[in-house]
């Protein structure tokens, strides 16, 4: 997995390389054997600068220490190997399947949503083009009619995929686009439809209500529908992507998280507190801005991305 890798020109260190070197003095209170609850003070406070938050971090020291306390722990590799292990079994715990659920026949519908900014028309536009390497056929609607430029920024993204583009007027009813989306995407007979949505309205509670009626369209439209609402969280901004999480995921059933910009930051334990917070599979992460910057997600894969040594 392509991850946590530097970005341009600055190279990021990764957490590893970070905790290796700070938290040295806790892996030789545990070589010597002499754990107390609470002494892996460096540790917790990495992993609380990594945006893991405090319940997951808590959790994950828990399980380096009783590791230790079984005498599992006295290399730096094994304290590695350790705290690894902990964040993979925190991925796997719960609702943690990250393949994408597709309708049994005809078209699927995926839902995306999230806050302005944090990626929703670029994952668009990247998993359009990873279903089309795969040999679909895709449509993406624009759902967000609020933005100015928003239909047009998804437009050059159905382009770019190859994808058929469904779109209503600036300042329409998203709710009727979805609606319009779903009556092509079954005449047209595609294999997938990709809905976008505003990140944006006046108050968080107009678009949470927004995103209620949209969904309450698609399944009007179509029973069963939508088989996924991806929620996309920015991996840069810390604990208010959990407090996104925990938003979105009252208003509509959320199936899926995306987690975008991992590339070029040292931290993504949001990956894995989100998980937690909401109970939801993380199904995608992305990695940059262009087309091929989408990765599947896999919990062994990522732990061992975050946990990289340099
Ligand atoms: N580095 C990096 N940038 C990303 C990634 N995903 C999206 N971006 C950038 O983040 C910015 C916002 O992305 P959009 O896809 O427009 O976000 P949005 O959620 O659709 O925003 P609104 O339409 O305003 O609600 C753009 O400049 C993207 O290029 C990623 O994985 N890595
Ligand atoms: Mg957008």
């Amino acid at each position: 997995m392509r991850l946590l890798r530097k970005s341009g020109d600055v190279p990021k260190r990764s957490l590893w390389q970070k905790i290796k070197d700070v938290a040295l003095m806790d892996v030789a209170v545990l070589a010597r054997g002499g754990v107390s609850a609470g002494s892996l003070e460096k540790l917790e406070e990495m992993l609380l600068e990594a945006d893991f938050g405090v319940p997951t971090t808590l959790r994950l020291i828990d399980g380096v220490e009783r590791q230790a306390s079984r005498g599992f722990v006295k290399t730096q590799d094994e304290f590695r190997e350790a705290l690894r292990q902990g964040v993979e079994e925190a991925l796997r715990t719960g609702r943690s399947d990250p393949t994408l659920v597709t309708a049994p026949s005809g078209p699927t519908i995926i839902l995306v949503i999230g806050v302005n900014g944090a990626g929703k028309t670029t994952f668009i536009g990247k998993l359009a083009g990873r279903f089309r390497r795969e040999g679909k056929s895709v449509l993406v609607a624009a759902g967000d009619t609020f933005r100015a430029g928003a239909i047009d920024q998804l437009r050059v993204w159905a382009e770019r995929a190859g994808a058929d583009f469904v779109a209503g007027k600036p300042g329409g009813d998203p709710a009727a686009v979805a609606f319009d989306a779903i009556d092509a995407a079954l005449k047209r007979d595609v294999d997938v439809a990709i809905i976008d949505t505003a990140g944006r309205l006046h108050t968080s509670d107009d678009l949470m209500t927004e995103l209620r009626k949209v969904a309450r369209v698609i399944a009007k439209r179509l029973p069963d529908a939508p088989h996924e609402t991806l929620l996309v969280l920015d991996g840069t901004i810390g604990q208010n992507a959990i407090a996104q999480a925990r938003t979105f995921s009252t208003a509509v059933p959320v199936t899926g998280l995306v987690v975008t910009k991992l590339d070029g930051t040292a931290r993504g334990g949001v990956v894995v507190a989100a998980h937690e917070a909401i109970d939801v599979p993380v199904k995608f992460v992305g990695v940059g801005e262009k087309i091929d910057d989408l990765e599947p997600f896999d919990a062994e894969d990522f732990s061992r991305a975050l946990l990289e040594e340099e």
